[in-house]
């Protein structure tokens, strides 16, 4: 224990895909990603270590050194995949934690399997942790752990963030082992949210459920302060505008814009293939506008490209089949030869291709349900370095609160998705630049490294840290 590592970084994936190099064998790359970027400098500089699963089933890769971060794999068999992480992480808690815009499903056996392969993750990073460590926990997916983690090691500086929404006490409510699952998070010594709304909903259900009191931002909790505030996530500016500026991006975007048909405005929709952000109801808007003649095939292109995500998941299998009927029916009814409204790519892209697009888009179109900050929004205002570009923005997603200069919409109501599209492609050239400008200025003023330094600072000393 005591030589262990000052700083643990514990998630459900570790920051590394599995390639092949050169000479045909297997090593590990960093992910791409703003997360990775942000946390490994601390890592490096800290003598850190980062805890998660390898992303493969059954993968029994020991632990090694890549790019300066040290990893240590958790181990997942294929029925843990099955049933903690496409089972309780992301078939119960993902839905229910996003408004219930799909139904959730409740599984005896997916609650034991989280609670074991949590207790997992926190056995592996009390193992790793040095004496007096500050340890960082993400997501949904390991809500246990700070409890568990604290039980096992209470020398530790215990910080959690949930990157995704934190429901409202009745959605909550719903939950089996509700109670327990709270627990787990108020192990945590800071418990760091996308918004302050969701700090709230937070102590608001440590009041109902435990009859806590909270205080401005605080609970005392078994003895101890839990302390819950909003840190609202970024991306890594810097890199976004680097690959702005990079000439062969610049070119491909040209030739993007030719290949789409050089009079044509763009629209662009660019989101993991998940239910949760709306990219039914934007086609499906956007085929309203066609068929009203609100737009025209020769005047407009939409480019959704649609990242594969959780697709052995029943519910994500049926999106997609529904997202590529509703396209072909558009391009059928509209299209022409040579021309289609709507390109529609069920593939990952590279940062260099994203930002080509981002870069020739005239119209983007983030319009998720529910979300909790959503990063493709402020990419896509940190490529505009032209100042040029619309932002059609949901009113759901965590970024709305910090880039109100975008064309908000709800994406529940399809006509105002309408008028928001309409009015972000009517809007005069000054208008958007004026309003590209401010959001700009917000992005550069808050980028990831801050964040990440944000959250640090108040694990380490809360009332030091005001933010
Ligand atoms: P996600 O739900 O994955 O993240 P988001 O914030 O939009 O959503 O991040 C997606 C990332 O994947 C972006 O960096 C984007 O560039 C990339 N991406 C999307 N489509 C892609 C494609 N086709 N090819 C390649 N890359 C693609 C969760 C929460 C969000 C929260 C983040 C970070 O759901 O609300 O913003 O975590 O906290």
């Amino acid at each position: 224990m005591g030589d262990g590592y000052s700083f643990v970084v514990v998630a459900n994936r570790l920051p590394v895909d599995r390639t092949t190099g050169e000479d045909g064998g297997q090593q590990w790359t960093r992910s791409p990603g703003g997360l990775v970027s942000a946390l490994a400098p601390i890592a490096r500089t800290s003598g850190g270590a980062w805890v998660g699963w390898t992303g493969a089933a059954d993968d029994d890769t020991g632990p090694q050194e890549v790019d300066g971060i040290q990893l240590r794999p958790v181990p997942l068999s294929a029925q843990d995949v099955d049933q903690y992480y496409e089972g309780q992480s992301n078939s119960t808690i993902w839905p229910l934690f996003h408004d219930l815009v799909e139904q959730p499903v409740h599984r005896r056996e997916w609650r034991q399997a989280y609670e074991a392969v949590n207790r997992r993750f926190a056995e592996a990073t009390a193992e790793v942790a040095a004496d007096g460590a500050t340890v960082w926990v993400h997501d949904y997916q390991l809500l246990l752990v700070p409890a568990m983690l604290r039980s096992l090691r209470p020398d530790l500086r215990i910080g959690f963030f949930l990157h995704i929404p934190f429901p409202p006490v009745e959605l909550f409510m719903q939950l089996p082992r509700r109670a327990e699952l709270l627990r787990g998070l108020l192990g945590a010594d800071l418990v760091g949210f996308q918004r302050p709304l969701a700090a709230q909903n937070f102590l608001q259900l440590a009041g109902r459920l435990l009859g806590l009191q909270p205080h401005d931002d605080r609970v005392c909790y078994e003895g101890r302060t839990v302390v819950a505030r909003a840190f609202p996530i970024s991306i890594d500016v810097g890199e976004i505008d680097r690959l702005a500026a990079d000439p062969d991006v610049q070119l491909e975007s040209e030739r993007l814009r030719a290949d789409l048909g050089d009079n044509r405005r763009l629209l662009l929709g660019v989101d993991r293939l998940d239910y949760t952000k709306g990219i039914e109801q934007r086609v499906e808007a956007f085929g309203e506008l066609l068929a009203e003649g609100a737009v025209s095939n020769d005047e407009v292109v939409l480019v959704q490209v649609a990242t594969p995500s959780r697709m052995r998941v029943a519910q994500y299998q049926q999106l997609r089949e529904r997202v590529e009927r509703e396209v072909g029916r558009i391009n059928g009814e509209y299209g022409a030869v040579g021309r289609v409204p709507v390109h529609y790519l069920f593939q990952s892209r590279s940062p260099e291709e994203l930002v080509a697009l981002y870069l020739a888009t005239d119209v983007m179109l983030v319009t998720p349900l529910r979300d909790g900050m959503n990063l493709v929004a402020k990419e896509f205002v940190a490529a505009r370095r032209d100042e040029l570009g619309a932002l059609v923005l949901s009113e759901f997603t965590g970024a709305a609160a910090e880039l109100d200069d975008a064309f908000l919409v709800n994406p529940h109501d399809v006509e105002d998705l309408k008028r928001g599209m309409v009015a972000a492609l009517d809007a005069p050239p000054d208008e958007r630049a004026v309003r590209m400008r401010r959001m700009r200025a917000r992005v550069h003023g808050h980028d990831v490294d801050r964040w990440a330094r944000q959250f640090l600072a108040t694990l380490d000393d809360p009332d030091r840290a005001e933010t």
